[in-house]
């Protein structure tokens, strides 16, 4: 017998990714994972009958010839499955799109690649095979694809992952549909806690970082409790968020958190409790203790366990090109042209930032045949400028606020740096974006 099955805890992209194995390879019988992730789970019921599954138990006995393990090439994620299979010596096939050099599944040929999802490496092969899907299985797969690729935005993301939801679209899939599986916060109890949580929400900034803190005591645990943190740092959009619920009923206290600063690493921060994940996302279980007791132990624990924001001062330009506020437009407009620089901070005696000149203001400058007044005259006050220390937040925040395009950044008084759009573009296509 050829069996397929993907990871423990299964979740879209397995999903996604089996049901185009079947396509692909009709002669393997797919396995189901005891273990379905609870956001998936709504699509898992509603199209099980898609998927004919097998369970492990059914595998003992069975001599197995072939395997096909997908969306990972850890042992340790598939052990529920290995377990059952004994007396046989198959070959294995993974199709993994995560970083496979790791992969300790012995004896294992490995394809994939680096896509946004790995249902979109198994679309890609269907594509070329010109098969047909039904617009069930198409709408399974696309909603494989938008989970990983958070609707394809992630950082992950490629060409072929659009391709690939081309081609599902082509063959029937609903975007509708795609979108209630993928809307995980739906049942009245994960309404009620969203509420709370918006509710009692503080935003604190923590070593430069904003982020958003939150402690509740719920009588019984929640099932998607993950799903509603996630929604409300969607609605709040802060760098990261701790949650920490107290379940009453069984003593248990839940911390969940997610980040979208590679700066805030959670795996790391909550290994002290024993819990784990990604860098992006992480959750811990923690017994016996008192839950508003271990909320102040743990807000003392983020103050020293966070590492340091990203600052101003960390990604400006140092070498500024300024104009004292005597010299004419007329020089202003020369050192702009020989600096190609579209403007200036401008500065006084004493090498204060008075304000700002750009090529707007010389131009009316021109306008008026005034290109001899002082630069005094026409730039743009009062200046906005800011310490080397703010946030990259708050550097955001001037931005929008001021519309401006520069801001000059100043240590003592004196000009020390400037931080442009482009600066500032460049420090956001750096930041991760958690899976
Ligand atoms: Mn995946």
């Amino acid at each position: 017998m050829n069996i397929a099955f993907g990871h423990s805890n299964t979740d879209f992209d397995c999903l996604g990714s089996l049901i185009l194995i079947k396509k692909l390879f009709p002669d393997y019988r797919l396995i189901r994972s005891n273990h379905i992730s609870p956001a998936a789970r709504n699509l898992f019921d509603f199209y099980e009958g898609y998927f004919d599954f097998l369970t492990p138990k059914d595998l003992d006995g069975e001599r197995i010839d072939r395997i096909i393990i997908v969306d990972t090439c850890m042992a340790e994620r598939v052990a529920e499955y290995l377990t059952h299979i004994r007396d046989s010596d198959p070959e294995i096939l993974i199709y993994d799109h995560h970083d496979t050099g790791g992969c300790n599944i012995l004896g294992a040929r490995v394809a994939g690649a680096p896509l946004g999802a790995n249902t979109s490496y198994l679309g890609r092969l269907a594509m070329a095979k010109s098969l047909v899907l039904s617009p069930e299985e198409a709408t399974i797969a696309l909603t494989g694809i938008y989970a990983d690729t958070g609707r394809l935005i992630y950082e992950n993301v490629r060409r072929d992952d659009y391709e690939v939801a081309a081609w599902l679209l082509d063959m029937g899939a609903s975007l509708k549909l795609v979108q209630s599986f993928l809307e995980v916060v739906k049942e009245d109890e994960q309404i009620e806690v969203m509420n709370r949580l918006l509710q009692k929400n503080t935003r604190s900034i923590i070593q430069g970082h904003e982020v958003l803190l939150s402690y509740l005591e719920l009588e019984e645990n929640v099932s998607g409790l993950a799903a509603v943190v996630e929604k409300v740092m969607d609605v709040e959009n802060p760098d990261a968020c701790f949650s920490v619920f107290y379940i009453v009923k069984n003593k248990t206290i839940l911390l969940i958190a997610r980040s979208q600063r590679s700066a805030i690493d959670l795996h790391q921060i909550l290994h002290v409790y024993g819990g784990g994940g990604h860098q992006g996302a992480a959750s811990a279980q923690i017994k016996d203790r008192e839950g508003p007791l271990f909320y102040e132990e743990f807000l003392a624990y983020l103050e020293t366990s966070l590492t340091p924001a990203v600052r101003a001062g960390d990604i400006m330009t140092r070498e500024v090109v300024s104009v004292h506020e005597s010299r004419s437009l007329m020089e202003a407009s020369q050192m702009m042209e020989e600096s190609d620089h579209s403007g200036m901070p401008v500065l006084n005696d004493e090498g204060t930032v008075t304000g700002y000149i750009g090529l707007k203001d010389i131009m009316k400058g021109r306008k008026a045949a005034a290109m001899k007044s002082p630069v005094r005259a026409y730039m743009v006050k009062p200046a906005i400028s800011a310490v080397e220390n703010i946030t990259m937040r708050e550097v955001e925040r001037l931005f929008f606020k001021h519309h401006i395009g520069h801001l000059p950044i100043v240590n003592e008084g004196k000009l020390t740096g400037i931080v442009s759009r482009w600066d500032f573009l460049q420090y956001q296509k750096r930041r991760n974006y958690y899976e």
